[in-house]
């Protein structure tokens, strides 16, 4: 009898594992598949330097001034309040200015086309958009300088 009992459970408790192993694999696919997409960032709420990660990025500015580079990716940047230097760098990035005097770039460094139409639009203030005529870089609200 007692036998017996263990043959079954022998075949029950491997059973088990395996149905908790499929439930924890599906409740585990979905968060990787999260760390993957979009990011949303906020800056400090004292402002200064603010980094983007490799990937896609949705980057909050604070109130106050903020230094924005996004990093690689596809990024949505809100510089919001103060007088931000933001910049989109490699890829196809909307950016935009909020309030204040902002200067937006299209990429990382002053060397031209990033290969990406990037979409700047500086919002209120006086602002200043770095962009590049060969990628097809878009412009609102702001004045623009080659870059
Ligand atoms: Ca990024
Ligand atoms: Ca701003
Ligand atoms: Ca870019």
């Amino acid at each position: 009898m007692t036998t017996k009992n263990n043959r079954k459970l022998t075949k029950i408790i491997p059973l088990a594992f395996g149905l908790v192993a499929i439930i924890a694999g599906m409740s585990v696919v979905p968060s990787l598949g999260q760390q993957e997409a979009t990011a949303a960032i906020n800056c400090p709420s004292g402002g200064g330097a603010c980094y983007g990660t490799s990937g896609n990025d949705t980057i909050y500015g604070s109130a106050n001034r903020d230094i924005i580079l996004a990093g690689a990716g596809d990024d949505t940047i809100f510089g919001n309040g103060g007088d931000d230097n933001i910049y989109g760098e490699a890829g196809k990035d909307t950016i935009s200015g909020g309030a204040g005097n902002d200067n937006l770039y299209h990429s990382g460094s002053a060397s031209g086309s990033d290969g990406f139409a990037d979409s700047l639009d500086g919002d209120s203030g006086s602002d200043t958009c770095h962009w590049n005529s060969s990628d097809g870089d878009t412009m609102a609200n702001c004045t623009s300088i080659p870059w």
